[in-house]
């Protein structure tokens, strides 16, 4: 336990759901890169811990159970590390979390699935990080497509005992995989209502629960776009769509503070006009391209470049991904502190 302090920001986020729900994605979505290890079936496999340090100015991590160095943040490296660190000693990640605006330090835990049948030690990790370190919020993420799952119930019950134990976390469900919604058969209000009620259940009276449905991955997709990275022919078709209307039914169902509602529907608003704007200003240069002017062809692909821009960010925007930044903003400025209870920091 030693070599496992952890620096006293204020902020402790623990990112707990069951396997594959979506919970590295989310992470890869909030840094825009695709370096936390995520796949459809148990991958991530022991606790990353991850400071998000604003002023931090190159990505670094390391695996203590190996050496105390410091090396860039890659996917590589991380893959490497999952699996080989030693018991409850997690790998450091230091990063910077370019879309947050607030100046603060947060730590945050990717845990592993704590559900999967093969690998016990899988949920041993969680349940250390759920039970031994100093939280002030759980961040359960939850996927659209499994909802009410056995594995879901067993999870939301030690949940809500380690927060009894623990005085009372407060607790933001992110639905996560919204995209599989089909707006026109389900009412993503209900979703996130019978969600909000099933996670007060098993939380101590009165606890805080908050729910925002998210389309993580493609959050994630369509800002390694913007950044030209180079994506999968999945990632590229997964990219391709987007349901506006679906994403205006996540903004309004929310459970979130109403400032946040109106901030998300103001800039979904604000790239709606930047796109149709390119949109016109293109189709005037393809005419003038065509008919009038040769050198058209080039301004035309700057205008290309500010239309997939717009689009991106406006997906972005829609996919809950912004609304989650700023309720993670909000907390950094408010005060939180959950102390862990003298026998819990004994046992730890
Ligand atoms: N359709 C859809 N799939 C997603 C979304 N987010 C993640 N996924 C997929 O879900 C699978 C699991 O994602 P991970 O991020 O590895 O899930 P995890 O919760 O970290 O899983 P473990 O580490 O095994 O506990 C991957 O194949 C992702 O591409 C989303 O918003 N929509
Ligand atoms: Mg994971």
């Amino acid at each position: 336990m030693d070599e496992f302090r952890v620096p006293d920001t204020g902020l402790h986020i623990l990112i707990l759901g069951c396997m594959s729900s979506g919970k590295s994605t989310v992470l890869n979505a909030l840094l825009g890169r695709g370096v936390f290890p995520a796949g459809n079936r148990a991958t991530t496999a022991q606790v990353f811990r991850i400071i998000h340090d604003p002023w931090c100015k190159e990505n670094v991590c390391r695996n203590p159970s190996e050496s105390e160095d410091w090396h860039p943040l890659t996917l590589e490296r991380l893959a490497s590390y999952n699996g080989s660190m030693r018991e409850n000693v997690p790998a450091d990640i230091r990063l910077c979390l370019p879309h947050l605006e607030k100046k603060r330090t947060i730590v945050f835990y990717d845990t592993p699935g704590p559900n999967t049948s093969k690998h016990d030690e899988h949920r041993g990790e969680t349940y250390f990080a759920l039970e031994k370190l100093p939280l002030t919020h759980i961040f359960l993420v939850l996927d659209m497509a499994q909802l009410h799952t056995r594995d879901e119930e067993a999870l939301l019950q030690d949940m809500g005992r380690v927060a009894a134990l623990r005085g009372g976390v407060p607790v933001l469900a992110i639905i996560n995989k919204a995209d599989v919604i089909d707006v026109e058969k389900e009412s993503v209000a209900d979703i996130v209502k019978d969600v909000r009620d099933t996670v007060a259940q098993h939380l101590p009276e009165g606890a805080n629960v908050d729910v925002i449905p998210v389309m993580a991955k493609g959050a994630e997709v369509w800002r390694r776009m913007i950044d030209r990275d180079p994506l999968t022919v999945f990632e590229v078709e997964f990219g391709q769509y987007i349901d506006w209307r679906l994403c205006e039914a996540m903004r309004d169902a929310s459970v979130m503070p109403e400032e946040i509602r109106v901030s998300v529907a103001e800039q979904m608003e604000e790239w709606r006009r930047l796109q149709k704007f390119s949109q016109a200003f293109r189709s005037s240069l393809e005419y003038l391209a065509r008919r009038v002017h040769p050198e058209a062809e080039l301004i035309n692909k700057n205008v290309s470049k500010i239309l997939d821009y717009a689009d991106c960010r406006r997906a972005i925007t829609g996919s809950g991904m912004v609304a989650l930044e700023e309720y993670i903003d909000r907390l950094t400025v408010n005060r939180y502190a959950v102390p862990l209870r003298d026998d819990l920091k004994e046992r730890a």
